[in-house]
């Protein structure tokens, strides 16, 4: 049976879930969008992901067309429609319905959906034998063009980066900014483990300011390391102990070696197992209850 999908007000069947050719979200990437995870019949940081959607909106002068309280309440509808314990939901807003030009003037109503499904889980052996990473040539967009802390539809140059990655046969790709300075993966913050600290760039360094990124720094700080946000080059990975990314698909995932070098032992490291237990037990008695 298929999903039922939230679309502009309505739970319809996802056959019947469609929207117009004419909509700006396809036709110029004009939106903004949230991947949030539910697991345990709990969706996992709720507030904080709306809170970056509707940041993410004003950035672009985009009207969510809910209140706070009332995307909230369609997301938990829409997962309990679905009878999901575990779930990944998509939650899309763009410009709407328009004409051929660019100009959002011309969109009057924004498109609001939200699709609730089952996660595809990464597999077991990702996370206990770590990821190959690769730096990727193509950098991270300008803070000053389009802030990649802005979570919109257009999602190009992180795509381009995946590409990249992908050709040479990595997991995942690094991305520089344009300072040469580390930014993130293509869809993951990146952290390192040094001596008795967790590193990770500044927003400012050009990436999203990631649920997972804050979650983990917060776990870092409660197993007493010193928490620290730091421009970092390429070598400050190469020598660090530890390396992993996070992302809330992802969750953490360990990083062992950096464009052919290994890092620390070349296995995933202790601080890094240490944090994904903490953050598992966390996702799993956390969170909003969706059949209370
Ligand atoms: N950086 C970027 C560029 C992202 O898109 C993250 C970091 C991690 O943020 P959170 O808040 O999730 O900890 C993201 C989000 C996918 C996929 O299918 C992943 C993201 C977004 C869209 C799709 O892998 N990650």
């Amino acid at each position: 049976m298929g999903l039922l999908i939230y679309l502009n007000g309505r739970l319809i069947p996802e056959d019947e879930a469609k929207v117009s050719v004419f909509d700006h979200g396809l036709l110029y990437g004009d939106g903004v969008f949230e991947g949030i995870r539910g697991y345990n019949g709990r969706i996992f940081k709720l507030d904080e992901h709306l809170r970056r959607l509707y940041a993410s909106a004003k950035a672009i002068m985009l009207d969510v067309p809910l209140e706070f309280s009332e995307l909230k309440d369609a997301i938990v509808q829409t997962v309990r429609a679905n009878k999901l314990k575990d779930s990944y939901i998509r939650v899309v807003v763009t410009r709407g319905e328009g004409d051929l030009g660019l100009d959002p003037k011309k969109c009057r109503v924004p498109t609001l959906f939200i699709i609730a499904s089952s996660i595809q889980l990464y597999p077991a052996e990702i996370y206990e034998r770590g990821l190959n990473v690769v730096t990727v040539a193509v950098r991270r967009n300008l803070t000053e063009a389009v802030n990649p802390a802005i979570k919109s539809l257009n999602y190009l140059n992180n795509i381009m980066a995946k590409i990249e990655a992908n050709s040479t046969g990595a997991s995942e790709g690094i991305m520089l900014n344009n300072a040469g300075y580390v930014s993130e993966g293509t869809g993951e913050n990146i952290f390192i483990v040094s001596k008795n600290s967790l590193f990770t760039p500044p927003v400012t360094a050009g990436v999203l300011d990631g649920i997972t990124r804050d979650t983990v720094m917060d776990l870092g700080r409660g197993l007493g390391l010193e928490v620290e946000e730091k421009e970092m080059t390429r070598y400050d990975i190469f020598t660090a102990d530890e390396c992993f990314l996070t992302g809330t698909a992802a969750e953490i995932v360990p990083v062992v070696c950096l464009d052919g070098r290994p890092i620390g032992t070349g296995k995933p490291g202790e601080v890094t197992n240490r944090i994904r237990k903490e953050y598992t037990v966390l996702t799993m008695s956390e969170g909003v209850p969706i059949y209370e």
